[in-house]
């Protein structure tokens, strides 16, 4: 018999008894009543139609960095509406330049493109000088610069405009940041210089600007206080559905079944949260994190434990679907499909009670494409194959189970399901294609010098190494630059375009808890250090309120 692997991960670090223990005040209805008030104010503060543009700007700018626009959608598309119409359709039919400063442009720009309004990169015309290049004299402008840097993140392929304006304005930032007296400015620069704010988890990137949002001397005591109110208010809710998750985990008894594998859940849990975060994606949440702890066992069946012969065998029964054949399997792994199988049936139940909508067949195609992608990956390991990198990436972001997160994900925040955005999600467009590729490079840059040490196919710097003949480094820079660039195709496949309205942000959202997961490693699967720490901060602590 061959033996098996076995990757050495670590226990879970969340107990089950500390999980049970979560508790918060926050809970109580009276808060949810101040909520409400504040709430008000901030209406008639967005609908204040004598401020200025700027003011405007940055307001909308504070509530989204704070993560309570959601409360006020309406409001905010009604200003940005008017802003486009006013300046930009204006200055196209007219042909006329309103010269602003460039920390406007910049906001401007941002805020219009994060909303989907094609605003072409030549707002920043003005800025350049004969050869094109950004001015010299704007290098001492850190507000501006950092502006136009986080501006220039939300630019499409072939934008070189934009590309220049991120070089430049990184490369000033960096070089100004000692200078930097003001130390909430410095934070702020580091922080942006790590990863820019289009491509941050919302509630995280939320806890840490209400810190610097607080230090202020013009903070809007209305805006701080609801943000913070709402974050501890929703983190009381998040905590309800991580002890409902962890009494259902504890019931599966997987852990104790499936020795071998990674036990994440509060980990999983993050996932869901990062993906779905709203307070009325609950249910998402639940489905998004039952299915992310079944795709993390069933990859480790397929990548460390399971006989090539056994994965033949397993792959065959879930592309049938056949729950008769659940005795050719061995006990690990009718554990690991019955539960597969049950959880997807109970979620088919639930939209069929729900919506009359009947979802098992498309349900069924994703895991056997997954786990058909799976066995292909164990074939070629055990085969001691190296595919292109072109092959291996046209396989692998099925296998990292992006396709299969995001219709989840669909499915679970959609009600009605309408056939038509269904049928064009299935067509794997952009929208689905790409947050499951950044899903995967980030992954594999996170996770690949474990899996090659351990045993497991080759990953996309591996095969780029081979193909190109670099080193290990250039390889790793060559994976950065398909991020930037398969960043840039999300933006204008799924930010500029429209196919599926109201799955956009979170199909993105997935990419951005994936840049975070494997920012510093591998936060998924050895996740004691920032994924610990992020976790404590959105279900454990809440903020300090006066
Ligand atoms: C990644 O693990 C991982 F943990 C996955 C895909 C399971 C849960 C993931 C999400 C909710 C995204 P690993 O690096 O072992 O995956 P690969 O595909 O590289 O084996
Ligand atoms: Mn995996
Ligand atoms: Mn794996
Ligand atoms: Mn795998
Ligand atoms: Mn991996």
């Amino acid at each position: 018999m061959e033996a098996r692997r076995s990757a050495n991960y670590g226990v879970s670090i969340w107990d089950y008894d500390y999980v049970q223990s979560l508790t918060s005040p926050y809970a109580a209805k009276e808060y949810i009543e101040q909520t409400e008030k504040l709430k008000k104010q901030v209406k008639i503060m967005l609908n204040d139609t004598e401020v200025d543009q700027l003011d405007q700007l940055e307001l909308i700018d504070n509530l989204q960095r704070l993560d309570i626009a959601y409360h006020f959608g309406d409001g905010i598309q009604n200003i940005l509406e008017s802003i486009y119409q006013k300046t930009h359709k204006f200055d196209h039919d007219n042909n006329r330049h309103i010269k602003k400063d460039l920390y406007t442009t910049s906001l401007q720009f941002r805020l219009l493109r994060q909303h989907g309004y094609h605003i072409p990169q030549e707002v920043f015309c003005s800025f350049t000088n004969e050869d094109g290049n950004f001015d010299v004299c704007l290098s001492d402008d850190v507000k501006g610069l950092l502006s136009l840097y986080e501006a220039s993140f939300l630019s499409l392929e072939d934008e070189t405009m934009l590309d220049l304006a991120k070089d430049f304005s990184s490369h000033h930032l960096k070089a100004m940041l000692e200078r930097i007296t003001e130390r909430t400015l410095a934070d702020q620069v580091r922080h942006a210089l790590e990863l820019p704010l289009h491509w941050r988890v919302q509630k995280l990137e939320a806890r840490w600007f209400i810190y610097v949002y607080e230090t202020r001397s013009d903070a809007d005591l209305i805006l701080l206080e609801l943000a913070k109110l709402d974050f501890n208010i929703v983190q009381a809710q998040y905590q309800d559905e991580i002890k409902q998750m962890s009494r259902w985990y504890k019931e599966t008894a997987l852990e104790e079944k499936l020795r071998f594998a990674r036990h994440r859940l509060v980990e999983c849990f993050l996932w869901a949260l990062g993906f779905t975060p709203e307070p009325h994606f609950g249910y998402s949440r639940k489905i998004l994190t039952k299915i992310a702890v079944l795709i993390t066992i069933m990859d480790d069946i397929y990548d460390v434990y399971g006989t090539l012969d056994e994965l033949e065998v397993f792959t065959d029964t879930i592309e049938r679907w056949d729950i008769n054949a659940l005795d050719r399997l061995p006990e690990y792994m009718r554990i690991c499909f019955l539960q597969l199988f049950n959880c997807t049936n109970e979620m088919a139940y639930d939209i069929l009670r729900d919506q009359g909508f009947n979802i098992i067949a498309n349900l069924r195609k994703l895991w056997a494409e997954l786990s058909r992608a799976y066995y292909v990956e164990a074939r070629w390991y055990h085969s001691g194959y190296t595919p292109s990198l072109n092959q291996y990436l046209n396989l692998s972001w099925v296998s990292i189970s992006g396709p299969a997160l995001l219709l989840h994900a669909y499915f679970s925040i959609t009600n009605p399901i309408n056939n038509k955005e269904l049928q064009s999600l299935e067509q794997y467009g952009g929208i689905i294609r790409w947050p499951s590729m950044i899903l995967r490079l980030t992954d594999d840059l996170g996770t690949s010098s474990d899996e090659v040490r351990r045993g497991d196919v080759q990953k996309s710097i591996q095969c780029y190494m081979r193909e190109a003949g670099c080193s290990e480094v250039d390889a790793r820079d060559y994976i950065k630059h398909l991020i930037s660039v398969t960043l840039k195709r999300m933006n204008k496949d799924i930010l500029m375009q429209n196919p599926v309205k109201n799955f956009k942000t979170t199909a993105m959202n997935l990419a951005r808890i994936a840049l975070c997961m494997y920012q510093f490693g591998d936060g998924f699967g050895v996740p004691h250090q920032e994924t610990k720490k992020n976790l404590v901060s959105l279900i454990a602590k809440p903020i300090n309120m006066p």
